[in-house]
């Protein structure tokens, strides 16, 4: 059995804002990772102070909290082998100034606090993130597409 990994992506309100819903979750299709979950969202203040905890204090903080909820996102899991760091490097560096080209940030985005997409950092973070925006029975993980043996060798179903 492959060791899964579940991982909590979303496309921010500038994102979504500038017509890139489309042009993102195709990023994270074309690699060849597995939607398990989708919605579209207005983030609460509450939701957006407990998924940004780590940052609570920082100068920051009180911007991006307003910026995520000033307006709807497209909240997603994305399912498959090291499906987190696979999700960070398909998304790129934080500041999309420095986010390498073919990145998410690299090609679609030039500024920290306008950088289209989040994804989280590591299991436990993918983990919680994922409470704070689904409950398990939204989430789809038992269906099988007929190109999984062309995209990984450890075919689960
Ligand atoms: P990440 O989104 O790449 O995981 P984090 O360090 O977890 O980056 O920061 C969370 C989000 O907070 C960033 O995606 C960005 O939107 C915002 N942010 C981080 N640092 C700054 C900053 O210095 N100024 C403005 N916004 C920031
Ligand atoms: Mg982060």
């Amino acid at each position: 059995m492959a060791e899964m990994e579940r991982t909590f992506v979303a496309v921010k309100p500038d994102g979504l804002q500038r017509g890139l819903v489309g042009e993102i979750v195709s990023r994270f299709e074309k690699r060849g990772l597995k939607l398990v979950g989708l919605r579209l969202l207005q983030v609460t203040r509450q939701m957006a102070e407990t998924h940004y905890g780590e940052h609570k204090g920082k100068p920051f903080f009180d911007g991006l909290v307003k910026f995520i909820t000033s307006g709807p996102v497209v909240a997603m899991v994305w399912e498959g082998k090291d499906a987190i760091a696979i999700a960070r490097a398909t998304i790129g560096a934080t500041n999309p100034a420095s986010a390498a080209p073919g990145t998410i940030r690299g090609d679609l985005a030039i500024e920290i606090g306008r950088n289209v997409v989040h994804g989280s950092d590591g299991p436990e973070s993918a983990s919680r993130e994922i409470g704070i925006f689904f409950s398990e029975n939204e989430l789809i993980s038992g269906w099988s597409r007929n190109l999984d043996s062309w995209l990984t060798e450890l075919v689960t179903k």
